[in-house]
């Protein structure tokens, strides 16, 4: 029997990496995207052997670079069963009317329209095999707004909108949809809000237990593994520190 194909967008670091190997080790073969070509290549050695990687190098914002390179994968590479749209980051923290555009271009670029660019370039092939598993990483951003999250907050719940809606058109082909929504998990998602300054980024991890990507990695998991008639629709997983977007009980 084929073994199936998990395709990962973001896979060069924390969550989209964890859920690589993860499904490496439940045998899928995997392609793997990001921007970071070396970082994909050391992920090559990291998977059971006989897993096959493909990485591929792009930024999800080049529509172009998206169509081509994920339009013209070899025949081997076609039928993908999984899609984790995981791509994305916050860029700054900072209050709506002080906050930097090139910063709300990003999200909305990488988080909302690179999503749906690499979603529009696998998509047909699940409708036409009538299955497939869609995975997208919204965030509690997406289902509550903090404090100078505005544009975060913004594109992340676009992320939750747009989940739902492929989960209503994909629903005639069989197609799962699932939003995977965490809070906060320790990875180098503070260390480009905060634009490398790694010492404010430490500081968002401290005083409690945040997530681990392993933890949401140990979610999809269980998602890809339920059996035909199962879909995880929504699921939002905090820190037990954590009790809503702005409450984290630290130090106790
Ligand atoms: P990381 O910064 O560790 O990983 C982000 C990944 O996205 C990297 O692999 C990066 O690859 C990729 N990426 C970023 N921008 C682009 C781009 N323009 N084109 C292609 N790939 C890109 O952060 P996380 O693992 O934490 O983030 C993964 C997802 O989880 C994001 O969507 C984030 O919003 C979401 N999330 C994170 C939470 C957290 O607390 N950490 C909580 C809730 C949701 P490269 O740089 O190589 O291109
Ligand atoms: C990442 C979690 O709380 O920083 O989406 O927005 S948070």
């Amino acid at each position: 029997m084929e073994r199936k194909i998990a395709l990962i967008t973001g896979a060069s670091s924390g969550i989209g990496k964890a859920c690589a190997l993860i499904l490496a080790k439940n045998g899928y073969d995997l392609i793997v995207t990001g921007r970071r070509k070396e970082r994909l290549e050391e992920l090559k050695k990291e998977v059971p052997e006989g897993i096959e990687v493909l990485p591929l190098i792009f930024d999800v914002r080049d529509k172009e670079a998206v169509f081509q390179i994920l339009g013209n994968l070899p025949d081997r590479w076609k039928n993908i069963d999984v899609l984790i749209n995981n791509a994305g980051n916050a860029h700054g923290l900072d209050p709506i009317q002080t906050g930097d555009t090139e910063d709300w271009d990003a999200m909305m670029d990488i988080n909302v329209k690179g999503l749906l660019y690499v979603s529009k370039a696998i998509i047909p092939g699940m409708t036409e095999r009538k299955s497939g598993t869609i995975i997208n990483i919204g965030s509690i951003a997406g289902k509550e707004v903090y404090p100078n999250g505005n544009v975060y907050c913004g594109s992340k719940h676009a992320v939750d909108a747009i989940t739902k809606g492929m989960r209503i058109d994909l629903n005639p082909f069989g197609i799962k949809v699932i939003g995977i929504h965490p809070g906060l998990v320790e990875t180098e998602f503070s260390l480009v809000r905060f634009k490398g300054d790694s010492e404010r980024a430490e500081k968002v991890y401290q005083g409690y237990q945040p997530l681990l990507a392993q933890d949401i990695a140990e979610i999809v998991e269980f998602c890809v593994n339920r059996p035909a008639h199962v879909v995880l629709a929504d699921i939002v997983i905090l820190p037990t520190a954590q009790a809503s977007a702005t409450l984290v009980n630290k130090n106790p």
